[in-house]
């Protein structure tokens, strides 16, 4: 027999559960699912990470076990680039970017190209080509070669990455030299003639300046005249703790998704470190020296940097959040703090504390902080 109370109570749950409908079964399915990046963000965006060698050839055991609870994207840090890829004329690397293809694959995840043609971390042998229908036979060669091999497993690649000074014109580079601003058109249609079904991005940072932010817009348009594919860019997302802001970010979102293309953001990480004269990006070829007012916290990061980094990771999140109508994917530049490349840029060997995992992949304030609009 059940008491009044019992009774009254049995009622009461009914009526709750009868008024909140479909909520009260989201809630109850909830439950049974692990709390992880990409179960909190699963009806937004991708959310990934860059993947580097002991990752890929699952030697970091502790990584790869976070990679498969969090992250439902991967990026290969390093291996796709074309000095590692393509060393010299008709020798191609496949071995451990099929393992990378392979990861993705075996574990469901949407798996990212990165990156067909970059003026940095190039083969030397292409830095001496000079004639352009030489380079033009090379580029094609190049991107038909490694986009058949991956048609259908790789789901999105970095055609193009920072071909854009920050005044919004193009940069020199060999391609550049060699071909005109046509690489560009060259590049990118030749990826969508060797996989139709695959999203095509261009890739840069520093993409909330306003006059890069016109250049790549300029870019998308003209390709778009042109009826060149491209499906999405690139925002790296290299940040600090108060830069870019939220207004420019969000202006930013708004304004490629305005100019016809989704947005990737496809680098993210927000160092805590000073900044040598202010320097922001990611250009990889300037380096300064290392002091100790430039590594402040070699030990550990205080908490009053953590709740920072929180605050602004979820701030950001927000903003991800409200405009996941316009993001496909959000991925992160690394998977803990230990194998961040900002340990060693633009300063070498410093103790930086980019991520949402610790050196000992433990989840920071900033991932609780992120994680907390699962609620
Ligand atoms: O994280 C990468 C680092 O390990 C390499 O040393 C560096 C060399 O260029 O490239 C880093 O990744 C870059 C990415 O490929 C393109 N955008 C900027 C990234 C950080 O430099």
């Amino acid at each position: 027999m059940k008491s009044p109370i019992q009774i009254f109570g049995c009622i009461c749950l009914l009526a709750v559960v009868a008024a909140c409908g479909n909520k009260a079964s989201e809630n109850v399915e909830a439950e049974h699912v692990d709390p992880s990046l990409k179960n909190t963000f699963s009806y937004d965006f991708f959310v990934g990470a860059a993947i580097n060698n002991g990752v890929i050839e699952e030697k970091d055991s502790l990584a790869t076990a976070l990679l498969k609870k969090e992250f439902n994207s991967i990026t290969p840090e390093n291996i796709m680039k074309w000095m590692h890829i393509h060393p010299s004329p008709d020798k191609f690397n496949f071995e451990i970017a099929d393992k990378y293809v392979d990861l993705g694959k075996k574990n469901n995840l949407h798996t990212v190209g990165h990156t067909l043609v970059w003026h940095s971390q190039l083969a030397d042998w292409v830095t001496e080509v000079n004639d352009s229908s030489a380079m033009t036979v090379i580029l094609k060669n190049h991107i038909n070669s490694i986009v058949n091999r991956y048609k259908g497993k790789i789901d999105s690649w970095d055609v193009v990455n920072e071909a854009l000074n920050e005044d919004g014109t193009l940069r020199e580079s060999i391609f550049l030299e060699v071909l005109g601003d046509s690489y560009l058109e060259l590049a990118f249609e030749t990826a969508a003639k060797a996989d139709p079904d695959v999203q095509l991005v261009y890739n840069d940072y520093n993409l909330t300046n306003p006059e890069k932010r016109a250049g790549v817009i300029r870019l998308v348009k003209k390709l778009k005249e042109k009826n060149i594919k491209i499906d999405a860019v690139g925002m790296q997302g290299h940040w600090n703790l108060e830069g870019p802001t939220l207004e420019e970010i969000e202006t930013s979102i708004i304004a490629y998704h305005d100019a016809g293309v989704k947005v990737s953001i496809s680098e993210l990480d927000i160092t805590v470190l000073p900044n040598p004269w202010d320097l922001e990006g990611a250009e990889v070829s300037q380096n300064f020296e290392n002091s100790p007012s430039m590594n402040p916290y070699p030990e550990s990061l205080p908490d009053s940097v953590q709740n920072i980094l929180a605050k602004r990771y979820q701030d950001i999140f927000k903003l991800f959040r409200k405009h996941r109508d316009k993001i496909d994917r959000v991925t992160f530049w690394g998977i803990n703090d230990g194998s961040s490349w900002l340990n060693n840029w633009p300063i070498d060997d410093r103790t930086n504390y980019p991520l949402l995992f610790d050196r000992n992949y433990r989840p920071k304030k900033a991932y609780e902080s992120v994680m907390e609009l699962n609620k």
